[in-house]
């Protein structure tokens, strides 16, 4: 079994709903459980002006797939979301990339593994810190160490129902 991570992003539709879907049909992939998700956070977008914000997440999942068998559950999971490819970086009713498998290194068309811009997204950093402190992104470094120089980017965790009950 790999340890490995997937981000959420979404920011057409009801990207909750389908977060949701996503995580059920991850954990029911062969040979795979979703072991942790993160929070929601709410994200300006990255790369691209005059788009709605998006909702982003990370999941850790414990699987058998190989890494390619695996990007294609991915893929197939966004098409069913009703996800098109109009433009680069359109708005995406589901995006799901995968972060780190392992720690792998791959370089091939359509898979590149550790996510080449993932060092430098708050988006993704944020939550993966969430679920794994420890994280660390092969040739990288450590998480933790490369967030403060994201500080900069618009980001902030989605209260849920729990957080009100904790502190009432
Ligand atoms: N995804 C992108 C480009 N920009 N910005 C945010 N905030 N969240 C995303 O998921 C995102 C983005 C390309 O996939
Ligand atoms: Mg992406
Ligand atoms: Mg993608």
């Amino acid at each position: 079994m790999v340890r490995a991570y997937v981000a959420f992003g979404a920011n057409l539709g009801d990207p909750a709903a389908a977060f949701f879907e996503a995580v059920q049909r991850l954990d029911a992939l062969p040979g795979t459980r979703v072991v942790a998700r993160s929070s929601l956070y709410r994200s300006a977008p990255v790369g691209v002006a005059g788009q709605p914000d998006y909702l982003n997440a990370v999941i850790a999942l414990d699987t058998a797939l190989a890494p390619r068998p695996l990007l294609e559950a991915l893929l197939a999971i966004e098409h069913d979301s009703g996800r098109r490819r109009d433009f680069p970086m359109a708005p995406r009713t589901l995006d799901l990339d995968l972060l780190l498998y392992g720690d792998a290194v791959i370089d091939e068309p359509g898979l590149q593994v550790p996510h080449p811009r993932m060092h430098e997204r708050a988006f993704a950093l944020l939550p993966l810190a969430e679920i794994d402190p420890a994280a660390s992104i092969p040739g990288r470094g450590a998480v933790a160490a490369l967030l403060p120089a994201l500080a900069g980017q618009a980001i902030e965790r989605v209260p849920t129902p729990a957080d009100s009950a904790r502190h009432p």
